[in-house]
């Protein structure tokens, strides 16, 4: 039997002391992993002057990892080029930050070739070979062309989008034709499974047969959802540490009796940042009996800082937060607690849950974990209530959330005012039906049934 290889753009496997800090995916897949001594391989996030091919291999958590670095103008053209300026604004529909560029394009294939040419003598003959995102879609392509026959398997964590929104990319057929090149693709939802198939359909005259085989340009390629959780029996734990619990009563100390409106996120214009301190400012400037009985913490990690687009989003909350604060802090109250550091995960996972409401509002995820860890750490007896944007992949499944449009804030001030007054019979039976989704649809599921489709395919 042979062993299963992860690619992803970054390899971060929970270092042995790392449990209870790490992310659940990178859990879930060094788990994965080391039952099947198996191989996590990317670059290693560092530059050299001259691309030389080396990779270093080592051994982290029980993990093998080995890691490419790549060269200064790969990381500009790949990473904060292709990967960053191209294809995540427009898979998140934001077609007016996308920059096509030629050089980008050729950055893009030529890491991608990298990657192929550096994994190549590592992988057996036997080995399932799990490609992560939308930084390495032309990698099996590169793969095959070197005489790769294994079982290869393709995972997007960010959205699949229209065909409208793809056809605007310059060659995006080549793009659609290299995912031809893997036996399995995987998405997070129906939604962006129907959109790759309409484009197959339509575009290259795919036929689509039971069980989601879509074929074209003479290959079987299996296309499904598989919606990512998060591995809710470790954050369960997490939510038990001495840490999580201290946060807990920091953040019930700090709120002097006033409710928490929480939101946790990457400084991202897909996050929808921007509208939700409009929409909380509507509420506040509606309602002014709920002045001083609530306040918004806005958890915004800096992410990305290399790319304008992010910078100047980033001047704008800057701005926005300063606005709302001004106009109505008092001596005793401010409403909006905008925080940029980083917290960690037993960190947030008390502050998750000392909320009253979680608002996790973006104009496009993939998925969006914050959802799900939100509930995850809600007092059964107490839960809080999520308000969740219809445009999350997460909305899919948490159809007990309070469903809003995060364009309108009027939508989403009526939604918070809603959650705030919720009767606890009513939060609590929303809150049972989302954690019973969490706890069953977690990231263990994900990995298990990706990993038994696609052997079997
Ligand atoms: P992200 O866009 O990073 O991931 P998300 O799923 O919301 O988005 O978060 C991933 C993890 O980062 C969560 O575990 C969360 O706790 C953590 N995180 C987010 N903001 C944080 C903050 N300010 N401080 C500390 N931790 C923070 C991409 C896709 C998503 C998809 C995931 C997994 O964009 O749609 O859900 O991959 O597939």
């Amino acid at each position: 039997m042979g062993r299963l290889i992860v690619v992803s753009n970054r390899v971060n496997p929970p270092a042995d002391s790392g449990v209870g800090t790490a992310g659940g995916l990178a859990m879930a897949l060094a788990a994965a992993l080391r039952e099947d001594k198996g191989l996590w391989f990317g670059w290693s996030g560092q530059t050299v002057e001259t691309y030389t091919g080396q990779m270093s291999m080592q051994k982290v958590g029980g993990v093998t990892v080995a890691l490419l670095d790549l060269e200064e103008q790969d990381q500009s053209e790949y990473y904060n080029g292709y990967a960053n300026r191209t294809l995540w604004p427009l898979f998140h529909y934001r077609t007016d930050l996308v920059a096509y560029e030629r050089s980008f394009d050729e950055g893009y294939t030529r890491v991608n070739t990298r990657f192929a040419e550096t994994l190549l003598p590592l992988i057996g003959p036997d080995d399932l070979i799990w490609v992560q995102d939308y930084h390495l879609i032309p990698l099996a392509r590169e793969l095959r062309k070197r005489g790769v026959t294994n079982r290869i398997g393709f995972f997007l964590h960010i959205p699949w989008p229209a065909r409208s929104i793809l056809s605007t990319l310059p060659r995006h057929g080549e793009l659609v034709e290299a995912l031809f090149s893997y036996d399995q693709i995987g998405f997070q939802t129906e939604d962006d499974c129907e959109n790759f198939v309409d484009y197959a359909v339509h575009d290259v005259q795919a036929v689509v047969s039971d069980g989601g085989l879509v074929e074209a340009y003479g290959k079987k390629v299996r296309a499904k959802a598989f919606p990512i959780g998060i591995d809710a029996e470790d954050f369960a734990e997490t939510l038990k540490s001495d840490t999580a619990e201290a946060f807990r009563k920091l953040m019930v100390k700090s709120q002097a009796g006033r409710k928490m409106v929480l939101g946790v996120d990457r400084l991202d214009y897909s996050k929808g940042l921007e509208e939700r301190f409009a929409a909380y400012e509507t509420l506040l400037a509606d309602n002014p009996d709920l002045h001083e009985h609530l306040f918004m913490l806005q958890i915004a990690t800096r992410s990305r800082d290399d790319v304008d687009a992010y910078q100047d989003l980033r001047a704008r909350l800057d701005t926005i937060s300063g606005q709302i604060n001004g106009a109505y802090a008092t001596v005793d109250w401010v409403p909006l607690r905008y925080v940029n550091r980083p917290y960690r995960r037993d960190e947030l996972a008390g502050i998750y849950r000392a909320a009253h409401i979680g608002l996790v509002t973006p104009l496009r995820d993939g998925m969006n974990l914050v959802a799900k860890e939100f509930v995850a750490a809600q007092d059964p007896a107490n839960p809080g209530v999520l308000v969740l944007s219809q445009f999350a992949g997460a909305a899919e499944h948490m159809k007990e959330a309070l469903i809003v449009n995060p364009l309108s804030r009027e939508d989403m001030s009526e939604a918070i005012k809603k959650g705030l007054a919720m009767p606890l019979k009513e939060r609590k039976a929303r809150w049972e039906a989302l954690y019973d989704n969490v706890r069953t649809h977690d990231v263990g599921r994900w990995r298990d049934q990706f990993v038994a489709c696609l052997k079997a395919a």
